[in-house]
C-alpha cells in the first residue's frame, strides 16, 4: 500500500468565522492554517482564497499573494488551488489561479444542486474547457467528483482527450445534494474509478473522520479541513486544520499506515 497522502482544504468558500473563529481569511490566517496542518503531516493544501471580510474571491493576485506567503513558510507542500471557486462566479473568473501554474487544481465534474435556489454549475462545455486548460498548463487535476454519476463523466472526458491518465479523484461525500456519506456509497465510488488512478475521499460533516478510516484500510487518501467540517469531535470545535490533520495521523498509525511527505506525494501523484 502506497504512503497516505493527507491533503488540508483550510478554508472554502462557504465557511466562516461564525461556524469556527479559526477559519482563515486574512494573509496571515491562511499562512497560519496551511502550516498548522503541513506541520501535522498534510502534504498537499487545498487553496481557496478571501478577501480579508471573508468574501470568497478567485482574484490571481490574491492567489498569488497568499500562495507566495505559504511557500514562503512552508516551500515543498504542494498548493493545489480552486477552480471551483463559489457558486455564481464565471468560468474564466474561476480559472484565474491555474495562470499561476500550480502543481495541481481541482476540476469539478458535474453540476450540484448546493441548497436552497443555489447551483454549482459545471456544464460538460465548462469541464471540457477547464481540462483542456489544465492539460495545456501542464496542471495535474484532481477530479472532485460529488456523485457517481460525476465519475462516469470524467471517464468519458478522459476517452475525448479532455482529462489524461492516471486521474486522481476526490470522491466529496455528504454534500447537499450529492452522494451520501455512507459506506455502501463509498464502496460504490471506489469500485468505479480505473485500476491506475488514485483517489482521496473528503467527507463532509459527521463523515469527515469514519471515511478517513475507511479510505485509510483501502490504500486511498484523505481530505480534511475547515472546507469540510469544523469539529474535531461531536460538538467540540476544532482549534485548527492541523487539530483535524492530527487526528488522521492518530487514525493513520493504529492502521500502521505511514504519512506521505510532499515529495512521497509528488511520486505517487505522478507530480512534475
Ligand atoms: N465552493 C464550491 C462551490 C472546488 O474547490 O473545486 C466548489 C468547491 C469545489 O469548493
Ligand atoms: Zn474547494
Amino acid at each position: 500500500m502506497e504512503k497516505l497522502i493527507i491533503t488540508a482544504a483550510i478554508c472554502g468558500a462557504e465557511v466562516l468565522k461564525e461556524h469556527n473563529p479559526a477559519v482563515p481569511y486574512t494573509v496571515e490566517e491562511c499562512v497560519r492554517e496551511a502550516k498548522s496542518a503541513y506541520d501535522a503531516g498534510a502534504s498537499i493544501i487545498h487553496l481557496h482564497v478571501r478577501r480579508d471580510d471573508g468574501t470568497p474571491t478567485q482574484d490571481k493576485e490574491r492567489f498569488r499573494v497568499v500562495i507566495e506567503a505559504i511557500k514562503k513558510e512552508i516551500p515543498d507542500v504542494i498548493i493545489q488551488p480552486s477552480t471551483g471557486g463559489a457558486v455564481g462566479m464565471t468560468n474564466d473568473e474561476r480559472l484565474q489561479p491555474t495562470e499561476l501554474n500550480p502543481e495541481m487544481a481541482t476540476l469539478d465534474c458535474g453540476t450540484l444542486n448546493f441548497g436552497g435556489d443555489d447551483i454549482f454549475e459545471n456544464t460538460e462545455n465548462t469541464i471540457k474547457y477547464f481540462g483542456k486548460k489544465m492539460i495545456e498548463r501542464g496542471i495535474k487535476p484532481e477530479l472532485e467528483v460529488f456523485d457517481k454519476s460525476m465519475i462516469d463523466m470524467a471517464l468519458r472526458l478522459h476517452k475525448k482527450g479532455f482529462i489524461q491518465s492516471p486521474m486522481h479523484f476526490d470522491f466529496v461525500m455528504g454534500v447537499n445534494g450529492g452522494i451520501t456519506g455512507e459506506l455502501r456509497d463509498f464502496v460504490f465510488l471506489r469500485g468505479s474509478i480505473p485500476a491506475d488512478s488514485t483517489y482521496t475521499v473528503a467527507g463532509i460533516g459527521r463523515f469527515e473522520f469514519p471515511l478517513a478510516v475507511a479510505a485509510i484500510v483501502d490504500g486511498g487518501h484523505v481530505r480534511v479541513g475547515f472546507e469540510d467540517n469544523v469539529f474535531i469531535s461531536k460538538g467540540v470545535l476544532a482549534k485548527s486544520n492541523g487539530e483535524l490533520v492530527e487526528k488522521v495521523v492518530r487514525l493513520a498509525n493504529e492502521f500502521q499506515r505511514p504519512i506521505a511527505t510532499p515529495t512521497e506525494a509528488r511520486k505517487i501523484l505522478g507530480l512534475g
